[in-house]
Parts: C-alpha cells; sequence; structure tokens
C-alpha cells in the first residue's frame, strides 16, 4: 500500500527563477541568453559576458555592449522554448519572457497561447485564417491540439457529456479586447460539432447579430462595443445535439439612447435603420437621415469606418427571419425605433414668467405621436406637464425646462430599453422550441469589458462593478479553491500569492456602509444632489485603501486600474424613473408594444404600490444599482454550479488596428488578470485530479486480469506503477490523485488502445514511454 501518513511520497521541483541569484556565472560560462532592461524601458536581448561588483556587461544583438546594474538583468529562456504553446513550458516566467512569447506568436497570427488552465486570446484586430470547419473538424478529432477557443469549445463539450456537469466558459477582457468575436467563434464550434442543421443551431448563430444590432454601440474603445452583458446558455441533449437555447441579457446602457460621447454612436440599429429601410418602410416610419435626429447627430459620428450600415440592415432583416421573428413583428419594433428617433427632436419653448415651458409644434410631435399610436395633444401634456394631486381636486401643472427634457428623455430610454427585453424575449421564444430539459448546458459568458475614459459616469461604475465581480469568480477557481483544496487533500505545495479583490467588493458591497448602499440612500431622499451623495462616500469609505474622494469625484481603485468617477446624474440614473402620467399615456396606446411596455411595468411596481397614479418616489422602487447587483449574485450562483473555462482576451493597442504591439499596454493587462500568478500555480500544482474510485474506474481495466483487486488507493498506485508515471508527475492524496498538466494524457492513450483491442493489457509492463 501507499504511505498515506502525513509525508507524502513526493515533494515538488521548486521554482526554476528562484535558482537565478545563483546562477549569473553559469549564464556567463554557458553564453546564455538574457533579458536586458534598458533605460528607454524597453526589454533587450542579449548575452552577458562578465560582472564586476554590481554592473553585468552584456552583449546586444547589434553587437553593441552595455553596461547595465545586475538587477536590470533577467534570464532569458533557450531558444527552443521560443513561442511555447502554454506559458507553463517557460523555464523563466519573467515579464520580458512572456511578452517575447506573446508577440513572438502574435507575429505569426498564433493570436492563441495558453497561461495554465487560462486560455489568452490576442486580438488581431483582422481576419485570421484560424476558424472555419475544417479546423473545427481538426480540433473535433483532436488532430490538432494547439491553444484555441475551438479547444476550450471542445473541451467543455466532452467534460459535458463525459462528467455531465454544466460547463462555462467565461470570458473576461477590457473593451475592445475580443471577447464578443470569441463568444462567436465558441458558439461557432459546439453549432459545427453537434450535428449541423437543425433549426435551433442555425437560429443561434443569427442570435448575435440581432442582438448586436439593438445592443452594441461604436466607443471610443471598440466599434462595436457591448453595451449589455448576455449569457447565453445552450441546451444539449442526451446524444450531444443542440435541443435549445436562451440568452440571458443584463443592464442595458440605456443612457446611450438620449446621450452620446463625443465621437461615439448610439445603438447600430439607429443608423442601420436610416441607412437600410426600404423606401415604402421609410415612408410608414417618416425616416430621413440619421443626421437629422438630435439623439443622433449631437456626437459628431455618423458612420462607422469600413462598415456599411445598409448591409447591415439587411443583414438584420434576415436575421430576424431565421430567429422565427414575423415581418409584423419586426415592422413593429422599427416602428419603436423610429418613435425614438422623433422623440428626439421634440423641443420645448419657454412660456408665461420663464419658469414653465411648452412643446413646440413641429413634425417631430406628429410622427413621434403617430408612431406611438397616440394623439399628439396628449403626448404634448405629458412631455410638458404634470397631474397633481392637491387635497381632494387633481392639479395640472407645467413643467421646467430641465423636467420636461428628462421627462421626454426617460420615455425615449424607456420605449428602447423595453423593446431590447421585449427581442431577447422572442428571440429566446424561439430558441426554447423542442427543448428538452436534460440538464446539460455550455453557458457563454461575455459581458462589457472593463472601461475606463477621461470622464466616467455612472455606467462605467456599473459595468467595472461587473467585472470586478466576474474577476472574483475567476480568482476563486484559479486560486483560492485550488489553494484551499491541496492543503484540505494533504498535498504538499509551494503557495503562490496573489492579490484578490474583495477589499474593491466591499467597497461596492458592503451594507450599511458601501458605495452601492448610500447610493441607494441617497436616491431614496428627493432632495439629495449628488455633490451630497460624493460628500457622503467621503465620510464614510475614506479609510478604504480601494475609495479616493476629490470633490464631486470618486475614484475607485480597481483591479485593472484606477478609475475617476464623476458623480453628476448617478442620483438620477440610479433612481432610473418613469413619471406615472408617461405610463399612462403609453398605457393608453392603441400600440400593442407600448400597452404591452406600459403593463409589464406597471406589473413590477404592483408588488409595492396599488396604482400607478401614485408618485414614484411614494414607493421604494429598487434603484439600478441594487438590481444589478441582484442580478450578478444570482449569475455568479449559477456560474458556481458549472465546470469553469476561462478565456482572456487581450489587446495589444488602444487603435483598433492590425500590426500594432505595444508592450506596456500587454503587460498592464496580463498583471491586472494576474496571468503570471495563474502560471506560477498551475505550474506548481496538478491541474488534472480525480478521486481514487474515480481512477480505478476508469483506468482499472488497465491492471492485469490476475491481479489482485484492493482498495481503490492501492489499486491506484499500481496503476501508475504499472505505467510507470513518473513520481514527479503526480501526487497521492488523503482522496483525490493529482496529475501535472498532461500527465493523464499517457493513460488516456493506453486505456483507447486497450479498449480497442490494439493493446493487450499483459503487454503494457514495459510502460508506454518504452
Ligand atoms: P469586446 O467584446 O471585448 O469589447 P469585440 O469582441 O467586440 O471586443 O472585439 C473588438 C474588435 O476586435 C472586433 O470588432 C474585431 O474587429 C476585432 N477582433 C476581435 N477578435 C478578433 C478575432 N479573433 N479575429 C479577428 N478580429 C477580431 V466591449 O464589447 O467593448 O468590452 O463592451
Ligand atoms: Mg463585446
Amino acid at each position: 500500500g501507499a504511505n498515506l501518513d502525513n509525508k507524502l511520497p513526493y515533494s515538488l521541483p521548486k521554482f526554476r527563477e528562484d535558482e537565478w541569484d545563483n546562477n549569473i556565472s553559469y549564464f556567463i560560462e554557458k553564453k546564455l541568453r538574457v533579458w536586458c532592461h534598458l533605460k528607454n524601458r524597453q526589454w533587450e536581448p542579449g548575452q552577458l559576458q562578465s560582472t564586476s561588483g554590481d554592473k553585468a556587461s552584456v552583449l546586444l544583438s547589434d553587437g553593441s555592449v552595455v553596461a547595465v546594474p545586475v538587477e536590470e538583468l533577467l534570464p532569458a529562456n533557450p531558444d527552443i522554448l521560443q513561442g511555447v504553446d502554454d506559458l507553463i513550458q517557460l523555464c523563466y516566467l519573467n515579464e520580458p519572457s512572456v511578452l517575447h512569447n506573446l508577440q513572438y506568436r502574435y507575429a505569426q497570427d498564433r493570436i492563441y497561447t495558453k497561461a495554465g488552465p487560462v486560455l489568452i486570446a490576442v486580438n488581431p484586430f483582422k481576419e485570421i485564417q484560424l476558424y472555419g470547419s475544417k479546423l473545427v473538424t481538426a480540433y473535433k478529432k483532436k488532430l490538432l491540439d494547439s491553444p484555441h477557443i475551438y479547444s476550450i469549445a471542445e473541451t467543455a463539450y466532452s467534460q459535458m457529456m463525459e462528467d455531465e456537469v454544466n460547463q462555462s466558459i467565461i470570458i473576461s477582457g477590457e473593451s475592445g479586447s475580443g471577447k464578443t468575436e470569441t463568444a462567436k467563434f465558441a458558439i461557432e464550434y459546439l453549432v459545427m460539432i453537434s450535428g449541423g442543421n437543425n433549426h435551433v443551431e442555425s437560429e443561434l448563430l443569427q442570435t448575435t447579430c440581432i442582438l448586436e444590432a439593438f445592443g452594441n454601440a461604436k466607443t471610443l474603445r471598440n466599434n462595436n462595443s457591448s453595451r449589455f452583458g448576455r449569457l447565453i446558455e445552450i441546451y444539449f441533449s442526451a446524444e450531444g445535439g443542440i435541443c435549445g437555447a436562451n440568452v440571458q441579457a443584463f443592464l442595458l446602457e440605456k443612457s446611450r439612447v438620449v446621450q452620446l460621447a463625443h465621437g461615439e454612436r448610439s445603438y447600430h440599429i439607429f443608423y442601420q435603420l436610416c441607412a437600410g429601410a426600404p423606401s415604402a418602410l421609410r415612408d410608414k416610419l417618416k425616416l430621413t437621415g440619421a443626421s437629422e435626429y438630435n439623439f443622433l447627430n449631437q456626437s459628431n459620428s455618423l458612420v462607422i469606418h469600413n462598415v456599411d450600415d445598409a448591409k447591415k440592415f439587411h443583414m438584420l432583416v434576415k436575421a430576424l427571419n431565421t430567429a422565427g421573428i414575423s415581418e409584423r413583428d419586426q415592422e413593429h419594433a422599427f416602428q419603436m425605433v423610429a418613435a425614438v428617433l422623433w422623440l428626439g427632436n421634440i423641443t420645448f419653448e419657454a412660456i408665461g414668467n420663464g419658469n414653465n415651458v411648452e412643446v413646440v409644434q413641429c413634425e417631430a410631435v406628429i410622427n413621434a405621436a403617430s408612431l406611438m399610436g397616440c394623439s399628439a395633444n396628449d403626448l404634448m401634456l405629458a412631455l410638458s406637464t404634470r397631474e397633481i394631486q392637491a387635497g381632494k381636486d387633481k392639479v395640472v401643472k407645467s413643467l421646467t425646462m430641465q423636467q420636461a427634457i428628462d421627462t421626454r428623455d426617460a420615455m425615449a430610454k424607456f420605449i428602447y430599453a423595453n423593446l431590447f427585453g421585449w427581442i431577447v424575449d422572442k428571440i429566446n421564444r424561439s430558441l426554447a422550441m423542442g427543448k428538452e430539459k436534460t440538464g446539460r448546458s455550455i453557458n457563454i459568458l461575455d459581458i462589457y469589458g472593463f472601461e475606463s475614459f477621461e470622464k466616467n459616469s455612472f455606467e462605467q461604475f456599473c459595468i467595472n462593478y461587473a467585472n470586478e465581480r466576474l474577476q472574483q469568480h475567476c480568482y476563486r477557481h484559479l486560486f483560492k479553491l485550488e489553494q484551499e483544496e491541496y492543503e484540505l487533500d494533504g498535498i504538499d505545495w509551494t503557495k503562490v500569492d496573489f492579490q484578490d479583490n474583495q477589499e474593491c467588493l466591499d467597497l461596492f458591497e458592503k451594507k450599511p456602509i458601501g458605495i452601492i448602499s448610500l447610493l441607494d440612500e441617497e436616491s431614496n431622499f428627493d432632495k439629495a444632489t449628488d455633490l451630497a451623495f460624493a460628500n457622503k462616500l467621503k465620510q464614510h469609505l475614506k479609510a478604504n485603501p480601494c475609495y479616493k474622494g476629490d470633490r464631486e469625484e470618486f475614484g475607485v481603485r480597481h483591479y485593472a486600474g484606477e478609475v475617476i468617477y464623476d458623480t453628476s446624474d448617478f442620483l438620477n440614473k440610479n433612481r432610473d424613473t418613469v413619471h406615472p402620467d408617461t405610463i399612462q399615456l403609453l398605457s393608453s396606446s392603441s400600440e400593442d408594444l407600448l400597452k404591452l411596455f406600459a403593463s409589464s411595468f406597471a406589473n413590477q411596481s404592483k408588488k409595492t404600490a396599488t396604482s400607478i397614479h401614485i408618485e414614484i418616489s411614494d414607493f421604494q422602487k429598487q434603484t439600478v444599482a441594487t438590481k444589478f447587483k441582484d442580478v450578478l449574485f444570482k449569475l455568479m450562483q449559477q456560474l458556481e454550479s458549472t465546470a469553469p473555462h476561462f478565456i482572456c482576451c487581450i489587446k495589444p493597442n488602444n487603435k483598433q488596428v492590425p500590426g500594432m504591439y505595444n508592450n506596456d499596454l500587454v503587460f498592464e493587462q496580463l498583471r491586472s488578470y494576474s496571468l503570471l500568478e495563474v502560471v506560477r500555480i498551475s505550474r506548481s500544482g496538478y491541474p488534472t485530479r480525480m478521486t481514487h474510485q474515480e481512477f480505478c474506474i476508469r483506468y482499472g481495466v488497465l491492471l492485469p486480469e490476475d491481479h489482485e483487486r484492493k482498495d481503490p488507493l492501492s489499486m491506484s498506485v499500481s496503476i501508475l506503477r504499472q505505467f510507470d508515471i513518473l513520481p514527479e508527475m503526480y501526487q497521492v492524496g488523503y482522496t483525490k490523485l493529482y496529475f501535472r498538466a498532461g500527465q493523464i494524457s499517457v493513460l488516456e492513450d493506453v486505456r483507447k488502445q486497450v479498449l480497442q483491442g490494439t493493446l493487450e493489457v499483459q503487454k503494457c509492463y514495459s510502460g508506454p514511454h518504452a
């Protein structure tokens, strides 16, 4: 039997980097390469020639010799390790070596590299020949095993089929790093391998196109930036075919409908409709060019370089047809889009003493009203007046300029956000067709990436909070749980330090004094101001090291860098109120969609209010931030019940152009995602693990028949010995066996051969290494 005393049979080799300090003379003697940190902050490769004191002289590749302090040198990897598939394979895991490896691969369009269990994808910003059915087949048949999104999807799929555990593919990365594209390739792979041409599958491929039209926009970081988070759940039958799917969409950035930063665009659909609608539809929707609409022309950015909005519109209509959304429904959806555009052209003029306003009568009012299925008069009243209860009577009061503009904008945002929700709903209904609940699924998570602009508002606050939550999920799996498991199972190993982001999450979530709690407290208080909110944060949170306060701003030290948030409009955006008069107007509309939006709003509010006539502030509506927090908690819970696969997208430049590779920028991202630590931990660790029992069930066939069948532990050890698995490649824990990366595939190969009858068990004594 094996020795199960607290001494485990084998101990780990130490990190190889640790040995560098004593090894400088070895490097000189063997003329080995080093990295040399020059004054311009670049790392240059060179050959160490001699050292004297703390100075070293290094021969650079251009023939020059430089003298640098010894601490500015790092060991370089031998040439044979140039461009390895997995950073785990590097002898020396230091900044220049890792950067060089990634850049070396990138230059050959090998954009995927493994960092232990994580797949790194460096955005090529151009089409590369790495996709398509031939490659799908190659990965499916395991003819190819170089790092690829296909290989991650394949692993998830086969683990789901074998272990009957739901899987998740979790994609992180900054805005513009390639998450959404990566998600598309993952879906494409799963669709292609799971059979081929059934209805749900073609629909699934089209949903992205629809969601992007309504939920993506051009930002300063990404011409096709997702402005909502999405979790795509794909369900599989016991035979492995796709039998249904579902899309969860999280918190669409509503403010974009009415307000744009310079150089950014609103949602693609607005421009696509204006550019691509056929003339009958144009007439019906009273459409003009995008440049005529205030909601679109405010940011000096109407087109996207190399994008043909008209063509995109035709693709969208095709996708809508595939998704089974009827022509009638499509037309109604487009009608809502046009209504929003016309609402934006409605303006107000001061009346009387100048404190109150009236709607300027113009074609915008007439067009908006007719598209919204209401009378121009009712629309004008809803936008410029408010009915208030004074004792027993109702009094009509006219609004101030700011109130009127806010009411108009709130109406536009309400309609658009509900339209988006309705479309997601429609897609889901048709994706669910024929869905049998087998309990098997692969979830793909693609949210909005971490954002930091010159000016950051409530939207960035929510987006970055979501990323912070997701980051913790990754930390938990890649560090915490891993380390805890080794300790619990008595495995001897070297602990890796890592910076967890709990402190930052506490800053957001702690009750009663986290940012979200304080924000809600102020939001529920009518007279509160954004400045008062900022002051409150300062007062309560200044001790948290992740917080920094200053006048109307506050800073948060995120895992991916510090972001300064401007609190102006935070309270309003968090309250997200729609006035009852607006709901009233929409519920009396002759447009079914608007009626539906109004009634679902009323239903949501019913839990806390008996009638929609009550002022919104009279009941405690859940705020945007709190609702979002709950959604994220649920999402994390859902992900916790799956086996995760992590992908980290990296952008090599901020200009969205091919061929430009900025090492500093890349390293910043590697650092924020702690990817070097991930590699360290998996290098020192054992990524494959199985209970003694599981191991025996799977590999018991490899023992000769006359072998004495004992307890799972001794059987396991016999199997490992029989196949000469090197002692440093595995460890025996109290409950499980732990294997170094790649080791289990040796046994898998033999098992396959034995099961296929091409190898007889008795003949295996010499082991597969022979
Ligand atoms: P994101 O999803 O991470 O940003 P995208 O997936 O939209 O980023 O990628 C941005 C752009 O990079 C795409 O529009 C493509 O032009 C290019 N790109 C990304 N990956 C690839 C690839 N594998 N091959 C070719 N081009 C690619 V945001 O949604 O902004 O966080 O909120
Ligand atoms: Mg995206």
